[in-house]
């Protein structure tokens, strides 16, 4: 697994063999996507993303693809409970001629999340980006298309990765970036570049835990009736109260929903 610190032996004809893969101190994953066309609706295995990872950066575009906050709240969810330095980047914000990424914004860092705004064609964002890789294992995850790979170039561009075309990532199934992969970009600090996902769902989580990676849900969680409240459906919930007073935005407890409902389709627990 890319992160993964591992003792190998390389033979004369230059393969090698690895022959100890060292204790992971974290690993991120997701539930194997769906085998298109399959009929089969069987338990969804792990698949590990990375191991020894401290910095998570959720890339996300403003427009080309279009700005999707639910992505973002389940790679936070992903990022919470592999206990993660999470940031948020949002990309191309040369595309965003209205200014309407600017709530999106705003309530990220109300929760307490570290946003950054960015954009390859202006380099503004770039510095700050920069910054907060130093001395870190940094992994850049989030849908094909939104500049990963680009962002990374700018910032390194001895690196020359792959970058799409326009067209591409309209079409679905069409990933610039293939396999992930390490680099070291400054002493002791590392990048990992992925291909872009389609589908995310965390894995091995359960519907009681799930409001737990909704960070913000815990200044009022511990005042439900129910110390196993799912914030769903059972009565004095304190969560459902705050999202009527608005002290918790109705777009991130739509996206708690919309979770814990793929969370019941599930069989495994
Ligand atoms: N306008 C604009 N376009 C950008 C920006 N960053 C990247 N792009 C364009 O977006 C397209 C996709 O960029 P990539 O870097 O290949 O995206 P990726 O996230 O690595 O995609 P995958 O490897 O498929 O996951 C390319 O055509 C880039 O030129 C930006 O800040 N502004
Ligand atoms: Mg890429
Ligand atoms: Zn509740």
């Amino acid at each position: 697994m890319v992160g993964d610190l591992v003792e190998f032996e390389l033979n004369q004809d230059g393969s090698g063999v690895i022959y100890k893969i060292g204790e992971r101190k974290n690993y991120i994953s997701r539930k194997a996507p769906r085998i298109r066309g399959a009929s089969y609706r069987g338990e969804r295995l792990e698949q590990i993303i990375a191991a020894n990872i401290e910095n998570l950066f959720i890339v996300s575009s403003t427009a080309e693809p279009i700005f999707n906050n639910k992505t973002i709240d389940r790679l936070l969810v992903i990022g919470e409970s592999a206990k993660l330095n999470l940031f948020i980047v949002i990309n191309k914000i040369d595309l965003d001629t209205e200014n309407s990424i600017e709530h999106w914004i705003k309530l990220y860092t109300e929760i307490g999340y570290k946003v950054i705004k960015t954009s390859v064609i202006s380099a503004e964002g770039l510095e700050s980006l920069k910054s907060c890789l130093s001395n870190s294992k940094n992994l850049f995850f989030g849908h094909s298309g939104v500049g990963k790979s680009s962002l990374l170039n700018k910032m390194f561009p001895w690196l020359n990765l792959k970058i799409g075309e326009i067209s591409n990532f309209t079409e679905k199934g069409t990933h610039t970036t293939v396999t992930s992969r390490m680099f070291e970009v400054e002493n002791n600090t590392y990048i990992v570049d992925t291909p872009g996902i389609r589908e995310i769902d965390p894995f091995g989580i359960r519907k009681e835990d799930l409001g737990h990676y909704f960070i913000e849900f815990s200044n009022f969680s511990s005042n439900c009736r129910f110390n196993t409240c799912t914030h769903f459906h059972e009565p004095n919930c304190a969560v459902i109260e705050a999202v009527q007073n608005n002290q918790i935005s109705i777009e991130r407890y739509e996206s708690y929903l919309r979770m814990l409902e793929t969370i019941e389709e599930d069989i495994v627990f």
